[in-house]
């Protein structure tokens, strides 16, 4: 039987209080912002499932074709005995990492870290079950805060895939890597899942499809802050906005007030207000090029040994070495 558990260092009271430091932080200023971290409650991460199945939506297609023709030798190259997976790991892809490393023969350990205990739970009980010698240590944690609590040696490989990087400012993400990589061993790996810069009209109805899924997805975080902090946002009184950004090369996800509104917060203790047409920035999702992106892993510490894409060009995935 396997040896598995889970560390927790986010409570329930501890998201709540960050999700307040948020909202404060965030709606009460101008320009109007929240972090996408409060998308993923239950229904938004259903949605953002429906998302990566959209026909507009290439991100997690194109990972994934990269990374079943390049698992192998990631696992060759590497030879990797623990797995570390920046996110729950309940991905399919996930596990052809995992099928490629135990193939090889040199896995022992796999390490997700989500912010999400229900899905880090799950994913952890899924693994054990389908990877019967492999010991399984979740950690319930914010990778932008708790990276110092994953566990130490072993040859690890941490993954952080999905594009999910392309979320962080580029401030926050130069501490991220750096701080990745003052975590890492010389000769353990990072092994990064980014979106590639590409012609907006493949863009941006990846971030606005036809069915208006992402739609609801943007709005449901309004439906978070209504459940968790007694707001009373209308999110039907919102349109959703997906625009490119040329000079910061990112999508930005935004809400926009149709009509004035007043918002009360009882858990802050303030009413805000939106103009019409005041829009709300609920996400970043930076696009990279192989040369910028190279530099700044460099910057961190990372020499970029392997860079592959799908076979469209569209998605990348990079391996570095620490
Ligand atoms: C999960 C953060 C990688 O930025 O593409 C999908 C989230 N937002 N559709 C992304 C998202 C709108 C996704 N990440």
């Amino acid at each position: 039987m396997n040896d598995t558990d889970v560390d927790v260092y986010i409570g329930a009271d501890e998201l709540a209080r960050t999700l307040a430091a948020d909202a404060a932080a965030g709606l009460t200023g101008s320009p109007k912002w929240l972090p996408p971290t409060w998308f993923y409650d239950a229904r938004g991460s259903r949605l953002f499932d429906e998302i990566t199945r959209l026909p507009e939506y290439y991100p997690t297609r194109a990972e994934r074709t990269a990374l079943r023709a390049h698992a192998d030798e990631i696992a060759a190259h590497t030879g990797t005995k623990t797995l570390v997976e920046l996110g729950s790991g309940s991905s399919d892809k996930t596990r052809l990492l995992l099928d490629a490393l135990r193939a090889h023969g040199s896995l022992g350990a796999f390490v997700p870290l989500d912010v999400s205990e229900t899905a880090l739970r799950e994913s952890v009980a899924a693994i054990a079950a389908e990877y019967p010698a492999l010991q399984v240590h979740g950690v319930v944690g914010d990778f932008t805060r708790h990276l110092r609590h994953l566990p130490r040696g072993g040859t690890r490989t941490v993954a952080f895939l999905g594009g999910t990087i392309g979320n962080l400012l580029p401030g926050p993400r130069a501490r991220l890597l750096a701080e990745l990589r003052d975590l890492l061993e010389p000769g353990e790996w990072l092994l990064l899942g980014a979106d590639l810069v590409k012609d907006p009209a493949v863009l941006v109805p990846a971030y606005d499809d036809a069915l208006g899924v992402t739609a609801e997805f943007n709005r449901n975080v309004l439906h978070v802050l209504n459940r968790e902090l007694g707001a009373d946002f209308d999110p039907g009184a919102f349109d959703h906005v997906a625009r490119w950004d040329p000079g910061h090369e990112w999508i930005e996800m935004r809400l926009r007030a149709r009509t004035p509104m007043r918002v009360r917060l009882p858990e802050l203790g303030v009413t805000i207000a939106f103009d019409a047409g005041e829009e709300l920035l609920t996400e970043v999702s930076a696009k990279f090029r192989r040369d910028r992106l190279t530099a700044e892993l460099a910057t961190a510490g990372f020499a970029v040994r392997y860079w592959w894409t799908d076979p469209e060009g569209l998605f990348s995935l990079s391996l570095s070495r620490a």
